[in-house]
C-alpha cells in the first residue's frame, strides 16, 4: 500500500534545491524503494526453439564465431529489453558453434554455465582441459578461467549460456582478458576432472582454491540415470516432482558460487502444487512437453524451449509426458546473504 505524503508548493520549492547538494528526500520514494513483496521487472517469458533456432542458424551465415568472439543471440526478458538480461541478475543466450569453428580463448570474472541444447561432439576447454559435450550436459566455466570452444564434429552445436553478468556489473567487479593465442594450451586429457573429482572420490590431499566445482562437465547420461533410479521410490515432492541440484563435490555446496543449477523430473500427468521463491529461475526443457502457469500467464513448452519464472510469482507446472527440466537461478547468492525465501502451496501474498 502506498504511503501518501503531502505535496505543497513549499515542499516542491525545497525539493528543487536539493539535487545540487547531492540530496533527495526519502519520503517521496520510500514505498517504491522498499516494497512489501518483490516487484520485479522480470516478466514470465518463453523462447520457443522452433522460432529462435532459424535465427540462431542465420547468424551462422552472417558472422563467424571468431569474428563475433562469441556468436550468441541474447535471450532478453521483455520487461528489460536492451539490457542483455533474462532476469534482474542473470544473462542468458543461445550460442552457436559450427563444424570447424573456434571461439577464441578468453577469461572473465563472470561465471558461465553452458547447457547443451542441440548437437554432439563439440568441446569447451577450461584452463587446459577439453570436455566433449552432448545434449543435456551441464558445463561450467568458472570465474577467471581461460576458456575456448571448438567444434570438431560434423554438426552444429547450440547451447544455452547462463552468466552472472548483470550481478557482476551491479557489483562493479567486471574483468576480462583475451588470451594472446586462439586456443589455450591443453595440459590434461579430456575427462580428467570428472574421473578425479566427479566419481565419488577425491584425490587425498586435494585442496580447492576456488568456490567453483572442479568438475566442469556433469554429463546428462549420469544425471538422467540418477533421477530415473530415484523415481522407483515414488517419493515425489509436491512442488518439484524429483529435483536435484548439481553440487561441488568438494564442499557439497552449489556447483557454482553465484548460480544454482538443477535437473528435475516430472512424470507424465504430474501437476505441481503452487510454488514461489525469490530467485527468478530460467528453465530449459530437455525432454517432454507440458505447461507452466506463471502468475496469470500460461506457457506451453516442449523440448529445447527456454522459459523464465520471475521472482515471487506463483508457478505451477503440468507435465503432459515424462519431463526433464534443467533450471538455474541466483539462489546461492540470495542464500548467502540471508535473503532467499520460498512459499510452498498457494497461501500468502
Ligand atoms: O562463451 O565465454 O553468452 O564470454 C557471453 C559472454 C558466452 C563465453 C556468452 C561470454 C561467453
Amino acid at each position: 500500500m502506498a504511503i501518501s505524503v503531502p505535496d505543497t508548493p513549499e515542499l516542491q520549492e525545497f525539493y528543487s534545491r536539493l539535487p545540487s547538494y547531492g540530496l533527495a528526500p526519502l519520503w517521496t520514494v520510500l514505498s517504491s524503494l522498499i516494497t512489501p513483496t518483490p516487484e520485479t521487472r522480470c516478466q514470465p517469458a518463453i523462447w520457443k526453439y522452433d522460432e529462435v533456432r532459424p535465427l540462431v542458424m542465420e547468424s551462422g551465415e552472417l558472422i563467424t564465431a571468431k569474428q563475433a568472439e562469441r556468436r550468441v543471440l541474447i535471450l532478453e526478458n521483455p520487461g528489460m529489453s536492451g539490457e542483455s538480461r533474462i532476469t534482474e541478475t542473470l544473462y542468458a543466450g543461445l550460442q552457436l558453434i559450427l563444424p570447424g569453428e573456434i571461439a577464441p580463448a578468453h577469461r572473465h570474472s563472470q561465471s558461465a554455465l553452458r547447457f547443451i541444447v542441440e548437437g554432439s561432439g563439440a568441446f569447451t576447454a577450461v584452463d587446459g582441459e577439453k570436455t566433449i559435450m552432448e545434449e543435456g550436459d551441464f558445463v561450467i566455466t568458472p570465474s577467471w578461467a581461460w576458456h575456448d570452444h571448438g567444434n570438431e564434429s560434423d554438426e552444429p552445436m547450440i547451447w544455452l549460456d547462463g552468466l552472472d553478468i548483470p550481478l557482476v556489473t551491479m557489483l562493479d567487479a567486471s574483468f576480462f582478458e583475451k588470451y594472446p593465442d586462439e586456443v589455450f594450451p591443453q595440459t590434461r586429457p579430456a575427462g580428467d576432472a570428472l574421473a578425479r573429482y566427479g566419481s565419488g572420490l577425491l584425490p587425498v590431499g586435494f585442496e580447492s582454491t576456488t568456490p567453483t566445482s572442479p568438475v566442469f562437465n556433469y554429463p546428462y547420461t549420469r544425471t538422467r540415470e540418477s533421477l530415473n533410479r530415484m523415481r522407483a521410490t515414488e517419493q515425489w515432492d509436491e512442488c518439484h516432482g524429483l529435483k536435484s541440484k548439481y553440487i561441488n563435490p568438494v564442499t557439497g555446496d552449489y556447483a557454482m558460487p553465484t548460480m544454482a543449477t538443477n535437473m528435475q523430473l516430472l512424470p507424465a500427468r504430474f501437476e505441481t502444487a503452487e510454488y514461489r521463491s525469490t530467485d527468478s529461475t530460467v528453465f530449459s526443457v530437455v525432454e517432454g512437453n507440458g505447461q507452466s502457469v506463471i502468475g496469470g500467464a500460461t506457457m506451453e513448452w516442449s523440448e529445447r524451449d527456454t522459459f523464465v519464472v520471475p521472482s515471487w510469482m506463483p508457478v505451477r507446472h503440468v507435465a503432459d509426458s515424462d519431463c526433464y527440466l534443467f533450471s538455474f537461478s541466483d539462489r546461492p547468492v540470495q542464500e548467502k546473504l540471508g535473503l532467499w525465501r520460498e512459499l510452498r502451496g498457494g497461501a500468502g501474498s
